[in-house]
């Protein structure tokens, strides 16, 4: 089943957040052909996951910590997002890796601790716009796939991968679905049948082309997720 999921970042209230689901879950109510994702920040988790209870959508974080429990002052372990009732957790995503210094092996651990923990990590990789004019798209994606994963060759039919090139991503300037469709065929074949994910600069116009993709197996969606009728209108260009 292809996976739309909605990536809000640093934005809404709980409040906005609880204004946002009201009228969410009607427009979605009838979608059964599509997982839908939502993946506010830490601040609504608990009031989003008790208005989703019963419904068909998904909750997920957008970040978590290593470790179980411990002396991490201001971070998040998996357990505590279990417990919320969280299904899924964004791993290694762009803005953690490039703004917040994230190495592949930190990335590596938290994708442990997801699986660990039965969450579902959705693994972030993409290449920069340099890598990309240096010829080096497919070496940059193969890296961080291969750090990320090492080791979990049995696992992954419990992960989902997203490709995010970072020169997308709320750029208004997307991937091509031809050229996105390239990534995620190569993403295929390195590791074998994983559900890829496609993210950075999505919207309502481009949302069908990338579906039509046959190695699109779904969206990552930021800017465009953040009102409901738009976040919904995608999701209807997947059933
Ligand atoms: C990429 C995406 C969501 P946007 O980060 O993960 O954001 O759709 O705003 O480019």
């Amino acid at each position: 089943m292809k996976l739309i999921a909605a990536n809000w970042k640093m934005n809404k209230t709980q409040r906005e957040a609880e204004e946002y689901v009201s009228k969410f879950l009607p427009l979605v109510k009838d979608v059964t052909k599509t997982e839908i994702l939502l993946c506010p920040p830490f601040t609504s988790l608990c009031k989003v996951s008790q208005m989703l209870e019963g419904s068909n959508v998904k909750l997920g974080a957008q970040n978590c910590h290593s470790e179980k429990k411990g002396a991490f002052t201001g971070e998040i372990s998996t357990v505590m997002l279990k417990d919320l009732g969280v299904e899924y957790v964004i791993v290694g995503h762009s803005e953690r890796r490039w703004i917040f210094g994230e190495s592949d092996e930190i990335i590596h651990k938290k994708i442990v601790a997801c699986l660990e923990e039965g969450l579902r990590p959705i693994l972030c990789v993409g290449e920069r716009w340099e890598d990309r004019e240096a010829g080096m798209t497919f070496k940059v994606i193969e890296t961080q796939i291969k750090l990320a994963l090492s080791g979990l060759d049995a696992f992954v039919s419990k992960i989902d991968i997203a490709y995010e090139p970072v020169w997308a991503i709320g750029t208004g300037n997307p991937a091509t679905p031809e050229d996105a469709q390239l990534v995620h065929r190569f993403i295929k074949d390195l590791v074998g049948p994983v559900r890829v994910l496609y993210g950075g600069s999505v919207n309502t116009s481009n949302a069908g082309d990338f579906l039509r993709m046959p190695d699109v197996d779904g969206l990552l969606v930021g800017t465009a997720s953040l009102d409901p009728e738009s976040f919904f209108q995608i999701i209807q260009a997947s059933e």
